[in-house]
């Protein structure tokens, strides 16, 4: 039988790589996002490889969530694989001048969005006792830079329900496992920096970071382990960063 892989943040960077790579294997994908015309793009991009199914809703408002993971059709229902991926960080600044809004944003999407997910997609999950959850969290999850105070302490929220989740759903045999990545170059830049591009550039120039194709094939060799392989929690990083703040740039 085929997997049935729900993603979320497919619109952009790792997800929409994610979903690129699922499609090669004919993993049967939900796509999930805001914005719909993405959503049409990458479906009729990937339809010649396998079935899709887009589902437009914000990970933060707990009904559209619940609406849309219940308004699936049968082909699509049971979801063997979770990628929690949608998130971003909002502003870079010190804790005394940062706006609440981001801070809001931040939580809302980061944490509360992956729980609303999690939640409605684990009812068919505990029922058919199986799946397989990734969680998509950050070296900010890891540990603390300056300025990063509640983006990373939303990844660091992602750290403690990977490992509740774990825990929780040994029970049931679901498999629970993170993927950390450090500098990926993708969108996620232009909104912390609320589109301003050129700054957001800078993020990334100077060295090799990674791309969102190297996250999304790790993320396929966790989902193609045998069903008695766990990859709990794995950290990865372009070879020029050791940690969040030390890049070893070449200009
Ligand atoms: P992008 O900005 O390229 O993609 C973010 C995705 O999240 C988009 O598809 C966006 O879709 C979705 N999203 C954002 N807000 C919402 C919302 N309220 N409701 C539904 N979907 C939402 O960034 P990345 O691909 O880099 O980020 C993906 C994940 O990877 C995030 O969790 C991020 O924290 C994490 N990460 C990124 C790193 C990096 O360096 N890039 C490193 C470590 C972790 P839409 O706007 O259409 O809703
Ligand atoms: C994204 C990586 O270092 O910009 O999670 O926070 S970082």
């Amino acid at each position: 039988m085929s997997e049935t892989a729900l993603i979320t943040g497919a619109t952009s960077g790792i997800g929409r790589e994610i979903a690129r790579r699922f499609a090669d294997e004919g993993i049967l994908l939900i796509l999930c996002g805001r914005r719909q015309e993405r959503l049409d793009a990458l479906e009729a991009e990937l339809s010649p490889k396998t079935r899709i199914h887009t589902l437009n809703f914000d990970v933060r408002n707990r009904e559209e969530v619940s609406q849309a993971i219940d308004s699936l059709p049968p082909e699509f229902a049971d979801i063997s694989i979770l990628i929690n991926n949608a998130g971003n960080a909002h502003g870079l600044d010190p804790i005394d001048k940062g706006n609440p809004d981001d801070w809001d944003a931040m939580l809302d999407i980061n944490v509360k969005g992956l729980l609303y997910v999690t939640r409605a997609v684990l009812t068919g999950m505990v029922k058919r006792a199986g799946g397989h959850i990734i969680n998509i969290g950050s070296t900010a999850g890891k540990e603390v830079y300056p300025m990063g105070n509640v983006y990373c302490a939303s990844k660091h929220a992602v750290d403690a329900l990977n490992q509740a989740m774990r825990i929780d759903l040994n029970k049931y045999g679901i498999r629970v496992g993170s993927v950390n990545p450090g500098l990926v170059e993708t969108e996620f830049s232009e909104v912390r920096f609320k589109g301003d591009s050129a700054r957001a550039d800078t993020v990334y120039t100077g060295y090799q970071p990674l791309k969102p194709e190297d996250i999304a094939d790790i993320v396929h060799f966790v989902v193609s382990c045998p069903p008695h392989v766990n990859i709990a929690d794995l950290v990865v990083m372009p070879t020029a960063q050791a940690s969040s703040t030390i890049v070893k740039k070449d200009r």
